[in-house]
């Protein structure tokens, strides 16, 4: 058997693909395969320093004459760039679009489903290898931190039972305490707001010119408004669009804070959806439950038609 390099995608590593590698190595390990973690592109705020700090991967190494094993992406636009994709054997991921692309190519070895968090994938296999039992600590805590953070706490339409099952018999590995998703969504909030420019830059987008939504999900929205409305209004009105927002999601209250910039985004919010709550004089606009930015775009989309660019 060929040895295996075990990969991400080419932008960034979230904790969800930061976790899968970790552990799917140590799978690997178990199994007596021959397997390395190669990464070349960073990591986002999403893995906080502790996890950082176990330094998973090589940045670089020989590719010649291995096998790839491709996890939280399948798309190959996105490969990180060592990957080469005639010697890819094996692919784990949760995002639409590439599942007949890749079962042609190397069939039941592509695991690409619809759920919360590639990470779930992952502990199936640890379940299908029988080897549960022999997970370490810090794999069975990086692959439910990943379920968390993928799931938004659980909140995500894409969030499956499966899901929720894996995170739950995870917590059984290692030492979980019930203030441990509250310690991670602070920290993670820690971090963006340690640089809450790059912060909103990073998930920013124009949905076309004239629509531009930022998003970030923190655990305590008031701590982010108190200190840093200007910056958020500053940063909302340099997109220059005709309607601009933070989509502010919420963790701990499980809904988001909408935080517009004038009457004209408030307006347009409430044309289409009349269930938030509307504060004229805070501007902003709270929402039910936690609403991620696509689903809001789905929603408009519905009335308009959106162009994107
Ligand atoms: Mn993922």
């Amino acid at each position: 058997m060929r040895k295996k390099i075990i990969t991400s995608g080419s932008t960034f590593i979230d904790i969800d693909a930061f976790a899968c590698l970790f552990a799917y190595k140590e799978l690997l390990d178990l199994k007596k395969e021959e397997a390395e973690i190669v990464v070349t592109a960073a990591c986002n705020s999403s893995v906080t320093q502790k996890y950082k700090d176990l330094n998973v991967n090589k940045t670089d190494a020989s590719v010649e004459d291995v096998d790839f094993v491709v996890i939280d992406v399948s798309d190959p636009d996105h490969f990180d760039k060592i990957v080469k994709l005639d010697n890819v054997s094996h692919i784990f991921d949760h995002h639409p679009g590439f599942e007949s692309y890749w079962s042609e190519k190397i069939g039941e070895h592509a695991v690409i489903e619809p759920i919360g968090a590639a990470a779930t994938l992952i502990f199936r296999e640890y379940e299908k290898e029988n080897l549960l039992e022999k997970i370490s600590p810090s794999s069975a805590e990086l692959l439910a931190v990943a379920i968390l953070s993928n799931t938004l706490n659980f909140q995500a339409k894409i969030t499956k039972e499966e899901d929720k099952i894996a995170y739950e018999e995870l917590k059984t590995f290692f030492d979980y305490s019930s203030t441990f998703e509250e310690e991670y969504f602070s920290e993670v909030q820690e971090s963006i707001e340690k640089n809450i420019l790059d912060s909103l830059k990073n998930d920013s987008k124009y949905i076309n010119p004239e629509l531009f939504i930022v998003q970030l999900e923190v655990w305590d929205s008031k701590h982010i408004i108190d200190n840093f409305q200007e910056e958020i209004d500053q940063f909302l009105r340099s997109a220059n669009s005709e309607v601009s927002f933070l989509n502010l999601i919420e963790l701990d209250k499980k809904r988001n804070v909408i935080i517009c910039n004038d009457d004209r985004t408030l307006d347009y919010l409430e044309k289409y959806f009349s269930e938030f709550d509307i504060d004229r004089e805070k501007k902003i606009a709270i929402t039910p439950h936690v609403m991620l930015r696509k689903e809001i775009i789905t929603r408009i989309s519905k009335h308009t038609t959106i162009y994107n660019r």
